[in-house]
C-alpha cells in the first residue's frame, strides 16, 4: 500500500514514515552507515541521488524526528506534534518528543536525554524552536545555553509568538540555521495545528460511510451497518485522533450512536462530542451523554433553544455552546471558530447528510474520508451522503486531491484533499 516517495498521513493509524530507512535504532548508526543505507535503498527503489550527502544525512536524521513527533499524535493539542534529535560526530546523543500540553517541548526533551553532550551537536527538529514563554520556558535560550552548533528545522512555526522569530534568535547567538528540510512532510504532520493557527479553526475531516451506489441509509432510515468490521475499527483509530468528533442532531435521534473510541487499547481516549442541536432537542438518556467518558459532550444551539430544556441537558453534565449569530440555525463556521478557541485542533465530523452539506457549502472541509462498502441499496427516497440543493455541472463539483486509496477487507476507503474555495453541494 505504501508508496514512496508519498506523504504522511498523520490520520493514518498504522502510519508508518515513508522512508526506505529503518532510524528506529538510528542512534547505533554513524553517518557513513546512515548513508551507504540511504544510497542502497535509494539504489533499489531506481532513485537517482540528486541531493548532496549532508542533504541525505540531514533528512534521514529529520525523518527520525518526524517518528519522534508522531508518536505523540492524538495527544499534544492545542500544540503540535514536535520530535527533535540530537546529532554530534555522527551518532545520535539525544533524542525527545513533546508528550502533551504543558509538558516539555522536544527540544528540551533531546538536550536533556543527550547528557551534556549537545555542545557542538546538530539540533534536527520538525518545528522552529519556540522564542516565547509559554506553559514552558523558550527552547531557543535552551538551545544556545547548550552550546549546539547548528539547528536544521523542517518549517517555520505559524505561531505568532514565533514565526521567524525563534530562527532569528538562533542566527544572532551564532548559530547555523537551515529551513525545509522535509517541509512538506512536516507540515503534513501538523496540518490540524497549522490549520487552526492560520485559519482560526480546526482541521475538519468528513467522515462518510456509504454503499457503492451513495446511499448512506435504507429507505427505513436504517444506517448501521453499511460498512464491515474492519472499516469501523479505522473509523475508532480515527477517533482516537481527533479533538472532536460533530454530528447533527438526526444522526443522534435516528441512530442513538456513543461516539466513542473503543478501540480496546489502554491508553485509548475518546474525543468530545459535539450535536449541532438548533433547538436543543437531544433526549436526555441518548447514549452520546456518556459520564464515564473520559470526554465532554456539547451541543451546539442556536438563540431559539427553549431555556428550560438547555438548563435539563445542562443537568446531565451536558455542555452548551450558544453559537453567535445562529438566531436558527448553527453556523458551523460560527461553532468551528468556538471549538478552536476552545483548543480543538481537529474535528471529524460524523453525519447526517444535511451536516454534510452545510459543511462543504459553508467551505469548512479539508478531508473528506469515504469509506465504500461493496452494496448497493437503491430507492430514490433514501438518504444519500450529502444533500443540499446541488450542482447544475460538473465542473461545479467538490474534487479532491491527494486521493489516495485503501482497503478494509472488501470495504474501501477513498480519501483526499479539499483545497481553496468550494461550491455548494
Ligand atoms: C510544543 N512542543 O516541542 C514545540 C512547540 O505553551 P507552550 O510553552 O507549550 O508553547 C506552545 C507553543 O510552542 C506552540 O504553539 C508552538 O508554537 C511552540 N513550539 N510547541 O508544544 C514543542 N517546539
Ligand atoms: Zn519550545
Amino acid at each position: 500500500m505504501i508508496s514512496w516517495p508519498s506523504p504522511i498521513n498523520p490520520w493514518d493509524s498504522r502510519w508508518i514514515l515513508h522512508t526506505v530507512l529503518d532510524l528506529r535504532h538510528s542512534r547505533h548508526y554513524t553517518s557513513a552507515e546512515s548513508l551507504r543505507l540511504n544510497r542502497k535503498a535509494a539504489q533499489g527503489l531506481g532513485i537517482g541521488i540528486m541531493t548532496s550527502e549532508q542533504n541525505i544525512i540531514d533528512r534521514s536524521y529529520m525523518r527520525r524526528a518526524l517518528e519522534l513527533a508522531v508518536s505523540a499524535r492524538g495527544r499534544t493539542s492545542p500544540n503540535p506534534m514536535v520530535g527533535a534529535v540530537l546529532v554530534k560526530d555522527g551518532r545520535v546523543v539525544g533524542e525527545g518528543f513533546h508528550a502533551f500540553a504543558g509538558s516539555d517541548h522536544a527540544e528540551c526533551v533531546a538536550v536533556r536525554d543527550a547528557q551534556g553532550q549537545a555542545r557542538g551537536a546538530t539540533l534536527y527538529v520538525n518545528l522552529e524552536p519556540c522564542c516565547h514563554y509559554g506553559k514552558t520556558p523558550p527552547c531557543v535560550e535552551l538551545i544556545i545555553g547548550a552550546g549546539v552548533s547548528r539547528v536544521v528545522a523542517a518549517c517555520q512555526d505559524p505561531n505568532p509568538a514565533v514565526n521567524g522569530k525563534g530562527i532569528e534568535a538562533l542566527q544572532a547567538a551564532g548559530i547555523g540555521v537551515e529551513v525545509g528540510c522535509l517541509a512538506d512532510e512536516a507540515a503534513r504532520l501538523n496540518e490540524a495545528f497549522f490549520t487552526h493557527m492560520q485559519l482560526g479553526r480546526p482541521f475538519v475531516l468528513m467522515k462518510v460511510a456509504s454503499s457503492l451506489d451513495g446511499k448512506i441509509a435504507t429507505r427505513t432510515g436504517e444506517s448501521r451497518w453499511i460498512t464491515g468490521e474492519s472499516a469501523r475499527q479505522h473509523v475508532h483509530r480515527l477517533r482516537n485522533m481527533v479533538d472532536g468528533v460533530l454530528v447533527g442532531i438526526g444522526t443522534i435521534l435516528r441512530d442513538d450512536p456513543m461516539l466513542t473510541t473503543r478501540l480496546g487499547i489502554e491508553d485509548q481516549r475518546d474525543p468530545a462530542r459535539i450535536i449541532v442541536d438548533n433547538l436543543a432537542r437531544l433526549p436526555l438518556r441518548a447514549k452520546v451523554i456518556n459520564r464515564a467518558s473520559t470526554a465532554p459532550t456539547y451541543i451546539a444551539v442556536s438563540a431559539m433553544a427553549p431555556p428550560a430544556r438547555l438548563e435539563a441537558l445542562e443537568r446531565e453534565q451536558v455542555q452548551i455552546i450558544r453559537v453567535e449569530d445562529s438566531p436558527r440555525r448553527v453556523s458551523l463556521a460560527r461553532l468551528l471558530q468556538t471549538l478552536a478557541k476552545m483548543g480543538l485542533l481537529s474535528v471529524m465530523i460524523e453525519g447526517g447528510a444535511e451536516i454534510y452539506a452545510s459543511a462543504l457549502k459553508e467551505g469548512v472541509v479539508d478531508k473528506v474520508l469515504m469509506f465504500l462498502a461493496p452494496i448497493l441499496v437503491g430507492g430514490k427516497s433514501s438518504a444519500s451522503a450529502v444533500a443540499g440543493e446541488g450542482i447544475d455541472t460538473f465542473s461545479q463539483a467538490v474534487r479532491l486531491a491527494d486521493v489516495r486509496i485503501e482497503r478494509f477487507d472488501s470495504d474501501i476507503l477513498v480519501e483526499g484533499y479539499i483545497r481553496g474555495q468550494q461550491q455548494a453541494p
